[in-house]
C-alpha cells in the first residue's frame, strides 16, 4: 500500500486555517450553545514535549467533538509565562529573562500550529504582559480592600553559607544541597492570601463535582484541606496567668492526658522556656536549633525517634486536678491546632512514642476491649476492675502500640462506661457549660504564601510609607511594570532582587506625596493561573480583568484538561480565587471547572523520560519525521487517557497505513456528492451507521482509543465492500467514508480535512456537521443457531440472519464451548442450514 504525502496535506490545510481562522469562537451573533474546552496552559521552559503532545490533543479531540455537535466552541491558548526557570536561565546563562521567555513562547506556538490543534489563536495571551499582570495587581488590592491580603512573619528555610532561601526539596538531611551547610530558619516577613477562610467551602463544594472530576483528585483536595473535628480545651499552666487552649480530636481522653507537650518553635516555648532556670534555657536553645533543620514532613514522621526538652513548668489537667509536665517536642507542629498538645500516650502512638523515649506516666483511659454495642454502657464499678484486668494484658507502656480504637471508657469518672462518641459529647458538653472549652473545627490548609522574593513575577502593587503605613498603588498607576532585569542581581538571597532596582524602588506615598518604597516583592506564578480563564473571554480588554456579562455566557469551563501534578494546588487555588468572585458578584458560579480530565504520561521503556537520563522522544522529532496525524492518531491509539503510556507501545508506522488506507478510500469514491445513501449496501450502511451511534458516548467517556479502533473497522469494512464488488461506486461507500472523514476530524484533522476536499465538500471538514445514526440501520437482524455434536448441543451463537453456510462453520469451528466439545476427535461430517443449525458429525 503506497502512502500518503502528509507533509504536504498538513502544511496546506495549516496554510488554509490560519487564512481563514476557522476555530474562532463565534461572538455575539452566533445563536449556537457555547462550550468552553481549556487545556491548562503550558509553562514556556522549552519546546512542546510528548507530555504537552497528548494534553493538547485530548482536548483538541473534545473541543472539535463539540464544534461537529453544532457547539460553539472556546479553545483558547495561552502562555504561564512567569516563574523560575526562565530566572534560573538568566541566573545560569546570563539570559535576559524575558527575551528567553518569549523565545521560547515562539517556538512553542509554531509546534502547536504543525501540530494542527484548534485554537482561537486571536486569544492568545502571556501571563507575563503587562497587558496581563495589570489584573493580577487589581485582584492582589481587591483581596487586600476584602482583607484577604495579609502580611506576617513567617519562616523559611536559610541557608547562612549561601545566603539564600531554600525550597523545602533543596533541604536535604536539615543540610544545603548545594554547600552542605546546616539550614537555619529564618523570620521574613511575607504576603499571604487568606484560603483559610475559604476551608468549609472549598471542602463541601467539591461535592458538587463528584462524578465530573476523578475521584483521585477530589480525594487529594479532601486531603490538602484535612477538616478536624474536636474541641479546643483549656488549661491552667502553673505560674502563668492566663490558660493555654489545645486542639484534640480526642476530647474524650482527657482523663488520660499525662502531660503537656508545645511547638519548640511555637511563641509558647519560647515564654515558658524564658521563665525557666539557666540550665532549662539553655538546652531548650540548642534544641531549638537542631529543629530548624528538619522539615515539617520529617516531624509528623511517626516512626521518627522521639526528642524533646523538658521545660520545668507544669500544666494542670482541669477534669482531676494532676500537674502534667511540659515538654517541647517537635513532632507537635507550631501552626497546626494552637501549637500545643495534651498528650494521651495511651491512645496516640505518637504520644506513647514520646512517653516510651523519657519515661512518662501511660493512663489508659478506653477499654478497647469491650464491645460496644449501644451509645450508653453504664457499666457497674465492679465490672470495670475486671475490664481493667483485661486491658492491662494490653497495656502500650509495655507494648508500645497505642489503643485508637472504638471502646469504652475507663477511669474517667463521669465518663466510664460510655462509648467514644457519647463520652465526646458528654465531655463537650461539661467544659463548655464550666467555660473551660468548646467544640471547634480545625484544618490542614494552611493560608496562601503568595510573596516571591524574585524578579520575574508580577510586582506586588503596594507601597510602604516612610512612617510605615502600606498604601495600594492608586489604580490609575497600575500597572505596576517589572523594570529591565539589565544590571540587577537576580540571586536568590532573600531579599527581592526588586530591591535593587533604585530607580524603580523609590516611589512616592500616594497620600502625602512623601518620598516612599514601592513592595519589591513578586507574586507566587499560582495567583497567575488562579483566573486565567476568566481573561480568555476577552484578553484585550484594557478596562477590566475580564467582562462579567461575558463570563456569564461561556464560564465555568465545561471540559478542563490536564496532568495530575495540578490536582492539588491549581486547582484548589482557581477555586478559591472563583469564590472570592463570586462573593464579589463578578461570576454567577462558584466552581471554576465543570469537568476535569487528567492524562497520563508518556514514559519510554516504563519510566519517565527525561532530559538527565536521556531518553526523550522529542515532540518536534517526531513532527519532523511522521508528521502531526500520525503523532496524534498513534497517542490517542496507544491507550486510555488517564493510563501512563509507554512510547515502546506506540505504533507511528500502524497509524501511517491506517491514515493512508482511509485516504485512499475517499479518493476513490467514484459516485456523486448527492448520491442518495439509502440505495447503497445495506450491510455497510449498518457499519457507518453504528459508528455514527457509538462514538458520540466514547468522546463523551474519553475513551478516544476506541474512537480510533472504530475507525480503523469501518475503515476495514469500506475496503472490503469496495472490493467484494459493489465497488467503489456504491452510495454507502460514500456515506462511509464521509463518516470516516467527520470522525477522523476528531483525530487526524489534516487527513480528514483532505478527504472531505477529496469527497467532493466545500468548507472545513473541522465546521461539518455531526450526523445521527438512523435508528433503522442499527436494528441487528440476527438469530440464535445452535450447535451441536453429534446432535447433541454444545453452543448457541448469536449471528446476522443472512449469514452465509460458509461463514456460520467457521464461527461454530471457532467457537470455543464447541473446540471444547469435539476435543480431539475427529470431525467426519458438518452439517449447516443457516442461520440456524451447525451439526459436527464426529468419531470418538
Ligand atoms: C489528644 C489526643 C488523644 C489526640 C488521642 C489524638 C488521639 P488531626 O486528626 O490531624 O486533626 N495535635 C493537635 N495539635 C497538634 C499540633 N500542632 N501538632 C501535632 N499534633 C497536634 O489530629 C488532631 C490531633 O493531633 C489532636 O488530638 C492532637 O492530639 C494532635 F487518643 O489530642 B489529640
Amino acid at each position: 500500500e503506497t502512502g500518503i504525502d502528509l507533509h504536504a496535506i498538513e502544511a496546506k490545510w495549516q496554510r488554509l486555517w490560519a487564512e481563514q481562522q476557522p476555530f474562532n469562537a463565534g461572538g455575539d451573533d452566533d445563536t449556537r450553545p457555547r462550550k468552553y474546552v481549556l487545556a491548562m496552559f503550558p509553562y514556556p521552559s522549552g519546546d512542546l514535549h510528548m507530555g504537552h503532545a497528548e494534553n493538547y490533543l485530548y482536548s483538541d479531540i473534545v473541543a472539535r467533538y463539540w464544534r461537529h455537535r453544532g457547539y460553539n466552541v472556546l479553545n483558547p491558548i495561552g502562555w504561564d509565562s512567569f516563574g523560575l526557570p526562565a530566572e534560573n536561565a538568566a541566573i545560569k546563562r546570563g539570559a535576559d529573562p524575558k527575551a528567553w521567555t518569549y523565545a521560547n513562547i515562539e517556538q512553542q506556538k509554531t509546534g502547536f500550529k504543525r501540530y494542527g490543534v484548534s485554537f482561537d489563536w486571536t486569544r492568545e495571551l502571556h501571563t507575563s504582559d503587562p497587558e496581563y499582570y495589570h489584573w493580577n495587581q487589581w485582584l492582589f488590592q481587591v483581596m487586600f480592600d476584602r482583607g484577604l491580603a495579609y502580611r506576617k512573619e513567617s519562616a523559611v528555610n536559610w541557608c547562612p553559607n549561601d545566603q539564600t532561601v531554600l525550597a523545602n526539596e533543596q533541604v536535604v538531611d536539615g543540610l544545603c544541597e548545594r554547600c552542605g551547610t546546616p539550614v537555619v530558619k529564618k523570620k521574613l516577613t511575607q504576603w499571604y492570601f487568606k484560603i483559610t477562610d475559604y476551608a468549609d467551602r472549598l471542602l463541601d463544594d467539591l461535592n458538587q463535582l463528584e462524578g465530573r472530576w476523578p475521584s483521585k483528585v477530589l480525594q487529594m483536595q479532601r486531603n490538602w484541606i484535612g477538616r478536624s473535628q474536636g474541641a479546643d480545651i483549656d488549661f491552667e499552666i502553673e505560674g502563668r496567668a492566663d490558660k493555654v487552649t489545645v486542639f484534640s480530636t480526642r476530647p474524650d481522653t482527657l482523663h488520660g492526658a499525662t502531660f503537656f507537650v508545645v511547638a519548640p518553635d511555637s511563641d509558647l516555648a519560647a515564654e515558658l522556656a524564658a521563665g525557666a532556670d539557666a540550665d532549662v534555657r539553655m538546652r531548650f536553645q540548642a534544641y531549638l536549633e537542631e529543629v530548624g533543620r528538619h522539615s515539617e514532613i520529617e516531624r509528623q514522621s511517626t516512626d521518627r525517634p522521639k526528642t524533646g526538652v523538658f521545660l520545668g513548668r507544669y500544666a494542670i489537667n482541669p477534669v482531676n486536678g494532676e500537674k502534667m509536665p511540659i515538654w517541647a517536642a517537635d513532632y507537635v507542629l507550631a501552626d497546626y491546632g494552637h501549637g500545643a498538645v495534651m498528650a494521651v500516650p495511651a491512645h496516640d502512638q505518637r504520644d506513647l512514642g514520646f512517653a516510651r523515649a523519657f519515661d512518662l506516666p501511660v493512663k489508659v483511659v478506653v477499654d478497647t476491649t469491650a464491645p460496644i454495642t449501644g451509645a450508653i454502657q453504664v457499666v457497674d464499678p465492679d465490672d470495670l476492675d475486671a475490664v481493667a484486668a483485661s486491658i492491662a494484658e494490653l497495656n502500650p507502656a509495655k507494648t508500645g502500640v497505642a489503643l485508637t480504637g472504638e471502646g469504652r471508657m475507663i477511669n474517667s469518672g463521669s465518663l466510664n462506661g460510655l462509648s467514644k462518641r457519647t463520652a465526646i459529647e458528654r465531655i463537650v458538653a461539661e467544659l463548655e457549660a464550666n467555660g473551660g472549652g468548646r467544640a471547634t473545627t480545625t484544618f490542614r490548609l494552611r493560608d496562601w504564601l503568595i510573596s516571591r522574593q524574585r524578579f520575574w513575577g508580577t510586582p506586588i502593587p503596594m507601597i510602604h510609607t516612610e512612617d510605615g503605613r502600606l498604601e495600594k498603588v492608586p489604580a490609575d498607576q497600575l500597572p505596576v511594570r517589572l523594570p529591565s532585569a539589565a544590571g540587577l542581581d537576580l540571586k536568590p538571597k532573600g531579599t527581592s532582587p526588586l530591591g535593587g532596582a533604585t530607580e524603580w524602588v523609590n516611589t512616592i506615598d500616594p497620600v502625602t506625596g512623601e518620598p516612599a518604597l514601592r513592595d519589591p516583592d513578586t507574586m507566587d506564578t499560582f495567583v497567575d493561573s488562579s483566573w486565567y480563564f476568566l481573561r480568555f473571554l476577552n484578553p484585550n480588554d484594557a478596562t477590566q480583568a475580564f467582562d462579567p456579562a461575558e463570563a456569564a455566557k461561556w464560564a465555568p469551563v465545561d471540559h478542563y484538561i490536564g496532568g495530575v501534578e495540578h490536582a492539588i494546588l491549581h486547582l484548589l487555588y482557581a477555586r478559591f480565587i472563583t469564590k472570592v468572585l463570586f462573593d464579589l458578584g463578578y461570576v454567577d458560579f462558584t466552581e471554576p471547572f465543570t469537568s476535569l480530565i487528567n492524562q497520563g504520561m508518556v514514559i519510554l521503556d516504563g519510566t519517565k523520560m527525561s532530559k538527565s537520563k536521556g531518553n526523550l522522544v522529542l515532540f518536534n522529532d517526531e513532527l519532523e519525521a511522521n508528521g502531526a496525524d500520525v503523532l496524534r492518531t498513534a497517542l490517542a491509539f496507544a491507550g486510555p487517557v488517564e493510563d501512563d503510556k509507554d512510547w515502546k507501545d506506540v505504533s507511528t508506522t500502524g497509524a501511517f497505513k491506517f491514515l493512508s488506507r482511509a485516504m485512499r478510500i475517499a479518493r476513490e469514491v467514484s459516485s456523486p456528492v448527492d448520491v442518495v445513501f439509502a440505495d447503497g449496501d445495506t450491510a455497510l450502511r449498518r457499519a457507518t451507521h453504528k459508528v455514527w451511534a457509538e462514538v458520540p458516548a466514547l468522546v463523551e467517556q474519553t475513551k478516544f482509543n476506541v474512537v480510533v479502533a472504530r475507525l480503523m473497522e469501518l475503515v476495514n469494512v469500506t475496503r472490503k465492500t469496495i472490493d467484494s464488488g459493489a465497488g467503489a461506486a456504491d452510495p454507502a461507500v460514500r456515506e462511509a467514508a464521509e463518516a470516516i472523514a467527520l470522525v477522523l476530524d476528531l483525530i487526524a484533522p489534516h487527513t480528514a480535512e483532505e478527504m472531505w476536499h477529496v469527497l467532493g465538500h466545500e468548507g472545513f471538514a473541522g465546521l461539518a456537521a455531526w450526523r445521527n445514526a438512523d435508528p433503522a440501520l442499527l436494528i441487528e437482524d440476527t438469530a440464535t443457531c445452535v450447535v451441536q455434536v453429534n446432535g447433541k448441543v454444545r453452543s448457541q451463537l448469536e449471528v446476522p440472519t443472512k449469514i452465509s453456510a460458509e461463514e456460520l462453520e467457521a464461527l461454530a469451528r471457532a467457537d470455543e464451548k464447541t473446540i471444547r466439545a469435539i476435543g480431539d476427535a475427529e470431525i467426519i461430517k458438518v452439517i449447516v442450514r443457516a442461520p440456524k443449525i451447525v451439526n459436527f458429525a464426529v468419531k470418538a
